[in-house]
């Protein structure tokens, strides 16, 4: 985000052939792995492989959402070959063509902090918290571009009910994971690694903030946060956390990646907001991915209906 500037974003795409190739080596690996499932069950205590909880990519039982946008939806290509994850490489591209370093099996998530009922979750539980839906968002990045994504996950409400979070409990501080070998980017230091995100406890337990593992009705392609991140469809998208490992409780309000980086640019906030520029360009406009003609940027990214409310007496120009 500090590196370019709206007017240098140039939309690339990887060839349909990389994109097949890639999707080719994940059904792969997933084979492979649920075979030495069913191995380790033939000679429990021997075998330690990786599991793999479902043998394609394909989540099933997924219902749709009455909080999805009916705008037409960007495509799958154009979601995973145009990214941000700077810890898969800084260009839009690089995440798509790094993903392979990425290997999401096994992952847990720690919840921890303040809370009655702290848990350390495998990913294919945290899975299973809560009924899986289709989300169809729309994603404002703060560098002016945009895309409407069908999500598959659960709001973070199921999670955190789960966890019966204390009275001291006022934020919730979200970690993604470190490791450069699987995160090549964290080589260099563009930021400060992990990357940190965080939430007011009533922006958290909001309906629409979700957690999520999939989309277009498949697992979360590794560009894209796997095996599991935030999607807060009202903030700008470096707010929704790709690829979680820790979520915890506290008491003041988390110091995020971005805000540590350069806090005259990016607030703890971070709300849609034609009417604040970023310091280094407008936000009163964007283009969505795959036309040409910009378009006005709506407050609050068009969910001010039912998010403007956790914002009264707020002034939004100085907490942005
Ligand atoms: N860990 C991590 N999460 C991240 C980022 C990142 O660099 N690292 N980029 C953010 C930004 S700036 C955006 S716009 C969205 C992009 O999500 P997408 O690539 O799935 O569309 O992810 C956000 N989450
Ligand atoms: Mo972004």
């Amino acid at each position: 985000m500090l590196i370019k500037k709206p007017s240098d974003i140039k939309e690339k795409e990887v060839t349909p052939k990389e994109l097949y190739l890639n999707r080719r080596r994940f059904l792969k690996t997933a084979s492979i792995a649920a075979a030495a499932t069913a191995a380790g069950a033939a000679f429990p205590g021997i075998l330690a492989f990786p599991r793999v909880s479902r043998a394609t990519t394909k989540l099933e039982g997924t219902r749709k959402s009455p909080l999805s946008t009916d705008e037409p939806l960007n495509s799958y290509k154009q979601i995973t070959t145009y990214n941000n994850f700077y810890e898969l490489g800084t260009d839009k591209e690089s995440p798509a063509r790094n993903a392979k370093y990425l290997v999401t099996r096994p992952w847990t998530v720690a919840v921890e902090g303040e809370a009655k009922r702290p848990k350390v979750y495998d990913i294919d539980s945290i899975m299973k918290l809560s009924p899986l839906e289709e989300r169809i968002y729309r994603l404002r990045c703060v560098e002016a571009w945009s895309m409407v994504i069908p999500w598959v996950g659960f709001p973070l409400s199921a999670l955190i009910k789960q966890a019966e979070p204390t009275s001291n409990a006022k934020y919730v501080e979200f970690t993604t994971l470190y490791d450069p070998k699987r995160m090549p980017g964290q080589r260099r230091a563009v930021l400060d690694w992990p990357y940190v995100e965080g939430l007011r406890m009533d922006e958290a337990m909001h309906p629409l903030t979700i957690l999520a593992v999939g989309l277009y009705g498949e697992i979360l392609p590794a560009q894209n946060g796997a095996p599991l991140r935030l999607v807060v469809p009202w903030k700008y998208g470096f707010k929704s956390i790709k690829s979680i490992v820790r979520i915890r409780f506290v008491e003041k309000q988390p110091l995020t990646a971005w805000v540590k980086s350069a806090s005259h640019e990016y607030g703890f906030y971070s709300n849609v907001n034609p009417e604040v520029d970023h310091p280094r360009w407008s936000q009163a406009r964007e283009r969505r991915i795959g036309e040409f003609f910009k378009r006005k940027t709506l407050m609050f990214n068009g969910y001010g209906e039912q998010v403007a409310q956790l914002y009264q007496g707020m002034d939004l120009k100085t907490n942005f």
